[in-house]
């Protein structure tokens, strides 16, 4: 451990205890530390061996054994329960080079932001200029702090980046003299959040192709150009490497650069084993290129079947396509159902006729409307007596309609202790319950997992919303112990939503996957608050089919019949 990180530690210590507006004595201890640690000539680490720490300026015992704590263990327990207690994403702000902790607190107090986004929205209505202290050209400073963040911590949610990404290769599309291209790395495998776009090209004009990409409208900037690879920064902050290579290796490049780096690993090590060798250009045995065209030829010629690139992670997909028994993953096309969209009757913005169109668009057969329950004043949750208007309401559409059936559902909030936000004479009323929380997320693992599994036992609750609710790049999951969630969801026959709001994506990849292991049934959500959100679905599906899904494990490949029978079996 070097000095400048041990400083660093309590620098960043005294940054979050201003934050938290704890005793300014306090932090400026931390502060003279993280100068005086930084400022010393000699090794930290000697000094704590010969033990003179303590005659450093500013330090006590106290902080000797925080250094020393920080020596052994690599950081400081005082830090890390900070950090935990702070939201996240207000040690981003503080990376801003305008934003102290002093500021960064004024405006978490004043308007409660905590998302990057949030804040760059509050600086464009010059909200955030008319604090005390700040001005227009604290705003413009901010304003640039927070692109330079997004660019360098840099991971989008791959609901933003996917269809930009499409945009772009439509657009290459139409203007290159190209044969084939197609979008690689994580963007490919749907991975939740993605660094940058990487593009595969094969052409017998390259150096025209790149022409073409650097001079796309949407570049802001060359980083590199050449005729094989180039790299643009797109305005909207983000990296794109394009490669172009000749068709004979399509194949074997599209494999390679659409990784995983862990999966690539293992499939070369594959091919050593059968005395082959792979890479981007080719399968070679010896000097002799064997494979390469396509990515199935290269799955073949390794003795393996074409693995989606979804399950590319190393999680298993190599060793069960080994084993012939890769799952028969979902389809986007398989899907019958929307399992999760607000409503006027809450806080979204379309009427029932509006989702049933949309849904009749998408060539969905049922949409499950489940607007929130009376509590949740602030996402307009449902009064009892509007409840039955819905109920009515809906009855009359779905007599009207043929294509498209309405769910009445409802998404109960959880309240603190567990029980439901609906009494139960009216939770039977209702035809499809998710029972969810929105509150007191600051409640122990042990509290917040008792209060889910009780809800999952409630008999009139069929399902369990956005399950660990965490916000992708915003807020954390809580604490809640999965596995006794799904242990209970399991024993009593509830599913568990895959919630696939943009920034949500809960249940993730990983949860999915052992849901699916354990038989427990699942239910995509789009969450739509607009009739757009309901494209999300396809989010939704590329989780599922990270997760190994097949058709059988998600109810929304159920036609609206058969969902019906399920939710009134449950409550048999
Ligand atoms: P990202 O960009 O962080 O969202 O994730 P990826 O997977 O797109 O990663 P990226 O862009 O760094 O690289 C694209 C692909 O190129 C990656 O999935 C696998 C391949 N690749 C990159 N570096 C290596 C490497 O060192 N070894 C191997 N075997 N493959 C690599
Ligand atoms: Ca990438």
């Amino acid at each position: 451990m070097k000095n400048k990180e041990v400083a660093e530690i309590f620098r960043k210590t005294a940054e979050l205890l201003e934050i938290k507006g704890d005793n300014p004595f306090r932090i400026r201890a931390y502060e003279r530390a993280a100068q005086t640690i930084e400022s010393l000539t000699k090794d930290i680490e000697e000094l704590a061996k010969e033990g003179r720490l303590e005659n450093l300026p500013g330090i006590g015992a106290d902080l000797a054994g925080k250094i020393k704590e920080i020596l052994k263990t690599g950081t400081l327990s005082l830090y890390e329960n900070l950090k935990k207690e702070i939201p996240p994403v207000l040690l981003n702000f503080l990376e801003i080079p305008s934003l102290g902790p002093k500021k960064v607190k004024a405006i978490y107090e004043k308007y409660g932001i905590i998302s990057l986004d949030e804040l760059e929205k509050a600086c464009l209505q010059h909200k955030i200029a008319k604090l005390p202290g700040f001005g227009l050209k604290t705003e413009e400073n901010i304003l640039k702090g927070i692109k330079l963040i997004k660019e360098k911590t840099g991971r989008r949610p791959l609901g933003e980046v996917l269809p930009l990404a499409e945009e772009v290769i439509a657009l290459i599309k139409s203007r290159a003299p190209l044969l084939q291209i197609e979008v690689a790395g994580s963007i490919r495998r749907r991975k939740e959040t993605v660094k940058d776009i990487d593009v595969l090209i094969t052409s017998t004009h390259p150096l025209e192709v790149m022409k073409v990409v650097s001079s796309l409208p949407l570049v802001e900037e060359v980083l590199a150009f050449g005729e094989t690879k180039t790299s643009v920064r797109l305005k909207m902050g983000m990296q794109m490497d394009v490669r172009v290579v000749e068709p004979s290796a399509w194949g074997s490049a599209l494999a390679y650069f659409t990784g995983s780096k862990a999966h690539n690993i293992r499939i070369r090590e594959l091919a050593l084993e059968r005395g082959l060798k792979i890479n981007e250009y080719g399968v070679f045995r010896g000097e002799e290129r064997i494979a390469g065209k396509t990515e199935e030829e290269v799955y073949a010629i390794l003795g393996l079947p074409f693995i989606p690139p979804e399950l590319r992670e190393d999680r298993g997909e190599i060793e069960a396509a080994l084993q012939g028994r890769l799952p028969q993953l979902v389809n986007y096309e398989d899907i019958q159902g929307d399992g999760h969209v607000h409503s006027k009757y809450s806080d979204g913005m379309a009427s029932l006729e509006e989702i049933m169109a949309k849904a009749e668009a998408m060539g969905l057969s049922w949409v499950a409307v489940c607007d929130h329950s009376q509590g949740l004043k602030v996402a307009g949750g449902v009064p009892v007596e509007d409840l039955f208007k819905k109920k009515k309401r809906i009855e009359e559409l779905n007599a009207r309609s043929k294509k498209v059936k309405l769910v009445f559902g409802a998404e109960v909030d959880i309240l603190s202790d567990g029980t439901l936000d609906y009494p139960d004479e009216v939770l039977k009323e209702i035809d499809f319950v998710i029972a969810a929380i929105h509150t007191g997320f600051q409640q122990t693992e042990k509290q917040i997992t008792q209060r889910i599994v009780s809800a999952l036992k409630h008999p009139l609750v069929h399902a369990l919303s956005h399950p660990t609710g965490r916000v992708i790049g915003e807020r954390e999951p809580y604490a809640v112990n999965m596995e006794e969630v799904m242990k209970t969801a399991k024993e009593h026959g509830k599913a568990l939503e895959i919630n696939c709001y943009y920034k949500r994506l809960d249940l993730n990849d990983i949860h999915v996957k052992a849901c699916v292991e354990m038989g427990i049934p699942l239910i995509i959500g789009t969450d739509a608050h607009i009739v757009d959100q309901m494209e999300y679905l396809r989010l939704g599906v590329s989780v599922a089919r990270r997760g190994w899904c097949e058709k059988k494990d998600l109810l929304n490949t159920f036609t609206y019949d058969k969902f019906m029978e399920w939710l009134r079996g449950l409550r048999k």
